[in-house]
């Protein structure tokens, strides 16, 4: 029965949140639950309706700097958790002074820096905090910092720095699920960060996984829970299993929920930036992911680039394609553009 409501409601929906109306668990409940292709493409156009409706047909981009892929963490789903023997990289600062001449001009809104929770940079986050001056500095740019659980007196001082955004996905806010995935970890660590970083004035990013066990429930409680943290940003990205790590065999899940997921996060939160990651499908997975109700390109490597991305779904092919100059030649054959700088300023404001 109350499936039966909201989807007669669908065609409508998208007016209606721009009118201001709010979702309730059932309505929740009955979107997750959408199957036919039908109803799903209603569920994309509502969403498409709400972006269009805020942002035009302007898209952001974020440039994706993965600086240091050393982490003392051990994520079950991470590719680089500290018990899986694989090669990793530490940026040198001269390599990052390179990168970052190779980046003047290209075209990003913001410059995403992550690591994982590297011990050299968490023994003496100064260091952590002179790569983000450096970064500032070179290019001019707002910056998003995706370090891990800083302490608060570094996110602080990254802030001064002029770091903008601080990125801390909770993965989901089901605490069962959230002890099998972030293993040996504060669930409220996280949340603090984020909150810290908020009332310092960073704008923040949270973000859940979905295909790693979450149901509907559980996505529900996830979906709520992030809403509680007033973002400026939210992501789901579907999880790929990663090669030595413990949920290497765990089914591949297609990304039918992602983008369900993607379409239902911009009706909850119609005015935040809601990424199409490359780094599951890459460029044509961005464009239904836009299609979607996406705003901002993210994962975008610097050209010519050995950075790795974080789940890299282009980790065994030959050639990678997820340059800004293939990103923005993509979105102009879908009628869409990237927007000025000025208008990634006002975002920012919000
Ligand atoms: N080390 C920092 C941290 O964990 O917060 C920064 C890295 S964080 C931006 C990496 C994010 O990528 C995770 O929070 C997770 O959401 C996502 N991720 C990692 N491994 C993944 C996988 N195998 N599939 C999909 N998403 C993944
Ligand atoms: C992405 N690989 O956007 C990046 C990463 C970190 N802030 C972002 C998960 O897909
Ligand atoms: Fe480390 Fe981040 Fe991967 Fe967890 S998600 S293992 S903290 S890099």
């Amino acid at each position: 029965m109350i499936q039966k409501m909201a989807l007669d409601e669908l065609d409508s929906f998208g007016e209606k949140i721009i009118e201001g109306f709010q979702l309730s668990d059932d309505d929740l409940r009955a979107l997750l639950s959408l199957e036919s292709e039908e109803d799903l493409e209603k569920l994309y156009y509502a969403a498409q309706k709400v972006r269009n409706h805020y942002f035009g047909n302007r898209v952001f981009l974020n440039c994706f700097i993965y600086f240091s892929t050393h982490c003392k963490n051990q994520c079950a789903f991470c590719y680089y958790n500290c018990k899986n023997e694989i090669n990793r990289y530490r940026l040198t600062r001269e390599e990052i002074h390179e990168t970052c001449k190779a980046l003047k001009g290209a075209g990003f809104h913001m410059i995403d820096l992550t690591m994982g929770e590297d011990p050299y940079y968490y023994e003496d986050p100064d260091r952590f905090i002179e790569l983000v001056q450096i970064v500032k500095e070179e290019l001019g740019l707002p910056i998003m910092i995706s370090p891990g659980v800083m302490d608060n007196a570094t996110l602080l001082k990254a802030r001064e720095k002029g770091a903008n955004f601080f990125a801390l996905y909770q993965e989901t806010y089901d605490t069962e699920l959230y002890q099998r995935l972030r293993v040996g970890q504060s669930f409220e660590g996280r949340v603090n960060a984020r909150r810290f970083a908020k009332e310092q004035g960073y704008c923040v990013e949270d973000g859940i996984l979905t295909g790693v066990g979450n149901g509907i429930e559980s996505t529900i409680l996830s979906l709520r829970g992030m809403k509680t943290n007033n973002p400026d940003m939210v992501r789901v990205m579907t999880f790929l299993p990663q090669e030595g790590t413990p949920l290497s065999g765990f089914r591949v899940a297609s990304s039918l929920s992602e983008l369900k997921i993607i379409s239902i996060l911009r009706l909850m939160f119609p005015k935040c930036l809601i990424p199409a990651s490359l780094d599951l499908e890459g460029i044509d997975g961005m464009v239904d992911r836009l299609n979607a109700g996406a705003n901002i390109v993210t994962s975008i490597l610097p050209s010519d680039s050995r950075l790795e991305g974080v789940a890299n779904y282009d980790r065994d092919l030959e050639e990678r394609d997820r340059d800004i100059k293939s990103v923005i030649k993509r979105l102009e054959s879908m009628g869409m553009e990237p927007a000025q700088q000025d208008e990634f300023e006002a975002v920012l404001r919000c």
